[in-house]
C-alpha cells in the first residue's frame, strides 16, 4: 500500500483563489489574444506569471476566455498556444 496521503507535502502559503496576487509582479510572458487553437477563448493564453522562493515555484496564468464556460468539453482544455 502506498501511503501518499500521510506524506509531508510542501504546500503553498497562499491557496489558489482565482486572483493573481500582486506578489507575482509583471507577467513573465505576455501573449496576444485571439490566436488560440480553433478560436477557443478558454485555450487562449493571455499572460503567464511566475514567482519562486527557496522551495517553491508558483505559476499563474490568465486566459482570454472563461474556462468554465466549456464544461462538458474540458477533456480538450489542456493545451495552450504559447
Ligand atoms: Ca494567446
Amino acid at each position: 500500500m502506498i501511503d501518499y496521503l500521510q506524506a509531508d507535502y510542501l504546500r503553498p502559503n497562499a491557496l489558489a483563489d482565482g486572483v493573481i496576487e500582486s506578489t507575482y509582479g509583471d507577467p513573465f510572458l505576455a501573449d496576444d489574444t485571439g490566436d488560440s487553437l480553433e478560436n477557443v477563448a478558454a485555450l487562449d493564453l493571455d499572460a503567464l506569471y511566475l514567482q519562486s522562493d527557496e522551495t517553491m515555484l508558483s505559476l499563474a496564468l490568465s486566459i482570454a476566455g472563461d474556462i468554465f464556460s466549456n464544461r462538458g468539453e474540458l477533456s480538450h482544455l489542456h493545451g495552450y498556444d504559447a
